[in-house]
């Protein structure tokens, strides 16, 4: 009874989202002011992953709601979070996100249905059969509740080994089922849900190289044979050891090629300042020029919550202000930031001073350890910056250097030592020697503040 009920207070909500997504056209012909309306005027969506347990935090979803027109669950469709014991499925946490982009005229990626990760141990102790009644009774669980719902599906999530083998990786279903797992699960998804596009998702797999050659050689195959498949999915984790690839739009391009869509699923770049945002404005550029590149999702919207935040990755930093970045993919999208507009508050000229703080060890010895602290100023030029660092209980400061601790039991408050002047998107930084006195634990890094 509660599956029928469900279904139906699901289907009578989409209804409503028609009407919601016209009061977001209507309001993004007036200015393409944000991520989602400039996206819009080329055709794109601009998307974000989403956690449900930050929803109730009003700067997150403020920031959701204004920026972003498409949104991916980061983990609570995941077959650990949604079918933890076999045939119990729970949507708790998927549901308040569906219903919460609903409510904004949001489209929905669904993410994920047949991974090797986040996958309860019940199904790598299956037998082949069963793991095949299983693996079709997950998809159609999910798809079924969420039909007509969802604009796209990761059907399948790196399925593919890294390196140059091209060679497909272990898991429950390779193992169990070999090769033509994958294609049973995309048939599998077209006839549950025959609106989604079906997309096949991965990671390293955003340049030319072995393992997109092994994804484009599967992707080719399922076309010439009509195994259903309407996307593929390129994550784009990029960082200095795997940086944007020179040939991005080229291999997008050549997938597009072979009849599908691209979408860029994942991105997140680690980084910050000028240097972060023209990698950003390489990403959005590469999917501009290939027509059917049909959207772009940032894995996060603030750097706190990034599943890599030391690396601060994203568009908005710990306290939702606009990184360069940000400006950066709103100006590629063709957008405006108005200066001074209320609804922009890290835009360049409304004078709002802002910094982010982030931290490495840099060197390490028994006894004790070297820290450094990278201070980078936002989008306005700031005069000076204040940082909180709480250390560990044991450890103690033997040193500093270009910084001005004030002590609070083991919180140190630093300041400039001298001049603390930063142009919009500069970076400074101050160093500290530590002993471990037995624990060697990282310290916390509090909020950056700028004036
Ligand atoms: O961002 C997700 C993080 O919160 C989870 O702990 C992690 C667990 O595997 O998954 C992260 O998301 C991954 C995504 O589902 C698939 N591609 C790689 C992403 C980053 O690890």
């Amino acid at each position: 009874m509660s599956m029928t009920l469900r279904r139906l207070s699901r289907a009578a909500t989409a209804g409503l989202v028609a009407a919601a997504a016209l009061t977001a056209a209507a309001h993004s012909a007036e200015a393409a002011d944000t991520l989602g309306s400039a996206a819009a005027g080329q055709g794109r969506y601009f998307g974000t992953a989403v956690a449900a347990s930050h929803l109730g935090e009003a700067d997150y979803t403020a920031t959701l709601d204004r920026e972003f027109s498409s949104v991916t669950p980061e983990n609570e469709m995941k077959w650990d979070a949604t079918e933890p014991s076999r045939g119990t499925f729970t949507f708790t946490s998927a549901d308040r996100i569906v219903d919460h982009a609903q409510s904004q005229g949001m489209d929905v990626r669904g993410h994920t249905l047949v991974w090797h990760s986040q996958l309860p141990s019940w199904v790598g102790s299956l037998g082949a059969s069963d793991l095949r009644t299983a693996m079709k009774d997950h998809i159609n669980g999910l798809m079924g509740h969420y039909k007509g719902e969802i604009h796209s599906w990761d059907v399948v999530n790196e399925a593919f080994q890294d390196g140059g083998s091209g060679a497909r990786r272990s898991s429950p279903f390779q193992d169990k089922l070999g090769d033509g797992f994958i294609e049973e699960a995309f048939r599998t998804a077209r006839a549950a849900d025959p609106a989604a596009k079906l997309c096949y998702n991965d990671y390293n797999t955003d340049g030319v190289n072995a393992k997109s050659n092994a994804v484009y050689n599967m992707v080719k195959d399922f076309k010439s044979r009509g195994v259903p498949i309407d996307c593929v999915g390129f994550q784009s984790h990029f960082n200095s050891n795997s940086p944007v690839p020179s040939d991005y739009r080229q291999n997008l391009q050549r997938f597009a090629d072979l009849g599908v869509d691209v979408q860029i699923t994942e991105l997140d770049i680690e980084g910050s300042g000028s240097a972060q945002a023209a990698d950003y404005t390489k990403v959005v550029e590469a999917c501009l020029a290939v027509d059917r590149c049909t959207g772009m999702t940032v894995w996060g919207i603030t750097d706190k919550y990034s599943w890599r935040s030391s690396g601060t990755p994203l568009l908005f930093d710990g306290n939702y202000q606009e990184k360069p970045a940000y400006d950066a993919v709103l100006s590629a999208l063709g957008g405006s930031g108005d200066p001074g507009d209320p609804g922009d508050p890290g835009d360049p000229g409304d004078g709002t001073a802002s910094c982010t703080a982030t931290y490495t060890r840099t060197a390490d010895w028994n006894s004790g350890y070297n820290g450094q602290v990278t201070i980078t100023a936002g989008d306005e030029p700031i005069s000076t910056w204040t940082v909180t660092v709480t250390l560990p209980a044991q450890q103690s400061v033997s040193s500093l250097w270009n910084g001005t601790p004030t002590w609070n039991g083991n919180v140190m408050t630093v300041k400039p030592s001298w001049n603390g002047t930063l142009a919009a998107g500069a970076s400074t930084g101050f160093g500290f020697t530590a002993a471990k006195n037995g624990s060697d634990a990282a310290p916390t890094v509090g909020t950056c503040t700028a004036s």
